[in-house]
């Protein structure tokens, strides 16, 4: 029988932080990016997720032969930790160019800029033996509607993947969409968007998604219905699971702290769709409180990763033939108690249960 162990974990250097957030300053040392390599195994985790510049930091302004060597040595350090990097995403937000958006700017140099930055990204991706490119599209939106031009934009967005898919015809591409913050408004906010700007691109079948939780709860939507949308098309190709209180600023909370049952319903559509089977990873993009103490802060991942094991392990003892009579007879009432018992550990008998109901309706 399968067990949780199938899943392969990843999660990336950010989720080790130093805690600042826009109201305090840090909290926590900096832990050295090579010192964070020692916790994914410790953990338990497989893969390493990167931005382009964790891979090679600065590298707008090293030469291509100084990118090449400092990825190869990162990739040889990763082999060394028993790790593998799952994708790398070209961190387009922090640059000057980026300001006003990479792919989306008005400005056609920060275009350019963008696209050439990308392309860099696809490099490291292939000397660190990835073909998974990430593009959470921070920027692309706007702070004023009327800045930009929607239906431009659109536009300006599947040139740049274009140009992606052409310069190497190895590569995928997984869109992470989010709908606000940084930008008031994002494009591309949901994975319906995302798998729609997938169609209009020059290789369709090489373009799809990473949904984070909290990116579709800011949405207003479903993390586990998005999910089932993407696998129902083979394009789920990562997660970002994590939780979120109401909609507010990106969050990311352990996974399951917030709703418990909403993490069960994701868990339980990546486990009918085998998706431990795919070989893509269980990603965790979680923060630690900032009032965790130093010198590393690292229970948020821990957490994360056991709470997502247990709900495993409820997914696969949930009372399926008592579910679907229940789902048969239209009893959602029921339906609704058997899940909060199954999830506390108390399953309910459901002929108890409509004994309960007749009695009160007599
Ligand atoms: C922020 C995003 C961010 C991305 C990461 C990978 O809201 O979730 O953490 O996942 O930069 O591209
Ligand atoms: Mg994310």
């Amino acid at each position: 029988m399968s067990t949780a162990s199938d899943y392969r974990f990843s999660f990336g250097p950010w989720n080790i932080h130093e805690g600042a957030d826009p109201f305090g300053p840090p909290v926590r040392p900096t832990v050295e990016f090579r010192r964070k390599l020692d916790v994914y195994k410790q953990l338990g985790f497989d893969a390493v997720q990167l931005h382009d510049d964790d891979a090679v930091t600065g590298l707008d302004n090293k030469t291509w032969n100084t990118v090449q060597q400092e990825a190869k040595e990162l990739r040889a350090a990763l082999d060394s930790a028993g790790l593998v990097a799952e994708f790398v995403a070209p961190r387009l937000w922090e640059d000057e160019r980026g300001v006003d958006g990479g792919y989306t700017a008005n400005d056609a140099g920060c275009r350019q800029w963008a696209i050439e930055r990308s392309k860099k990204a696809i490099d490291i991706a292939h000397l660190m033996g990835t073909d998974l490119i990430v593009l959470w599209l921070a920027r692309e939106g706007t702070y004023l509607r009327e800045s930009k031009c929607a239906a431009q934009a659109y536009n300006y967005i599947i040139d740049a993947i274009n140009e992606m898919l052409d310069y190497n015809p190895w590569v995928r591409i997984a869109i992470e969409p989010k709908p606000n913050e940084p930008m008031d408004q994002a494009y591309v906010p949901t994975i319906g968007h995302a798998l729609a700007i997938a169609e209009r691109t020059s290789a369709p079948h090489r373009v799809g998604g990473l949904i984070e939780t909290a990116h579709a709860q800011l949405a207003g939507l479903d993390a586990s219905d998005e999910m089932a949308f993407a696998l129902g098309a083979g394009k789920l190709w990562s997660v970002h699971l994590n939780d979120q209180n109401g909609l507010k600023y990106d969050q990311d909370k352990s996974f399951g702290s917030v709703d418990l049952r909403g993490a069960f319903n994701q868990v339980r559509v990546l486990e009918s769709a085998q998706y431990s089977e795919t070989g893509c990873y269980i990603g965790l993009d979680v923060k630690a409180m900032r009032t965790e103490r130093g010198p590393m802060a690292y229970r948020h991942l821990a957490n994360s990763k056991a709470t997502f094991e247990m709900l495993v392990e409820k997914a696969r003892s949930f009372p399926e033939e008592q579910a679907s009579e229940l789902i048969k007879s239209r009893d959602y009432e029921s339906l609704d108690q058997l899940v909060i018992s199954h999830l506390l550990g108390q399953p309910v008998s459901t002929k108890q249960k409509s004994h309960c109901n007749a009695t009160q309706v007599a």
